[in-house]
């Protein structure tokens, strides 16, 4: 059994994405951000860094980090086919895009979203919030021109397309429909699988 410890809205969503396509026995542990429930000193026992998502895998060990959930969740469950094999060239650029997501339009989140813990100056959070607003639509604009289609490797739906699933929910819709309709349809395909559907109204209904 996995536990996930996740929240709303959160980057929890992906990997809840990816156990239920997996087929996956979990239980997600509900560590709602907006109540502070992940500066407890259990969480901090949890994940020192005090961030969801965090996994406990089935034998009892807790890993960190969203996308090293969704590379791990691949090869510990192949039969969900959710990402080419290790150590071929597709799975390369598989894990190329998902790190390319994780360290760029991910922590181009985190600026936007917490500008004020990257810069002292009172005066200078908005414009830290602007610049990564330009930054993450930057980076979206390059994985639209990489994704194959209809999934970013080709034919077959893979761990980063659930990723980006996630993140396009956290751009303005109106943006990204008028300059990534790829990335719209992709994670369109994304939220309207049955398992995913309800996840889905969960953190972006
Ligand atoms: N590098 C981490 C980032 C995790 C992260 O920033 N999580 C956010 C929610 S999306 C969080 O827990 N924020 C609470 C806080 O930082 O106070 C990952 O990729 O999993």
């Amino acid at each position: 059994m996995y536990l996930l410890y996740g929240s709303n809205g959160s980057g929890s969503a992906s990997v809840e994405a990816a156990l239920a396509l997996s087929g996956a026995e979990y239980q997600v542990v509900q560590t709602p951000t907006a109540d502070g429930m992940h500066l407890t000193e259990d969480f901090k026992a949890i994940n020192p860094r005090q961030q969801v998502p965090a996994l406990r895998l089935p034998d009892g060990s807790v890993m960190t980090e969203g996308s090293a959930m969704m590379l791990h969740l691949a090869d510990a469950i192949p039969a969900a086919r959710l990402a080419p094999a290790p150590g071929t060239p597709a799975r390369a650029q598989h894990d190329r895009w998902l790190v390319f997501m994780a360290v760029n339009i991910y922590e181009g989140e985190l600026r936007k979203g917490y500008s004020d813990r990257y810069t002292d100056d009172p005066a200078g959070v908005e414009g830290v919030r602007t610049s990564a607003d330009v930054y993450v639509k930057r980076h979206h604009a390059i994985l639209e021109e990489a994704i194959v289609g209809p999934f970013i490797l080709g034919p077959e739906r893979s761990m980063a397309d659930i990723y980006l699933w996630m993140l396009a929910g956290w751009m303005d819709q109106e943006w990204l429909t008028a300059h990534c309709p790829k990335i719209t349809a992709l994670a369109a395909r994304i939220a309207q699988d049955p398992s995913v559907a309800p996840i889905h109204a969960t953190h972006f209904g």
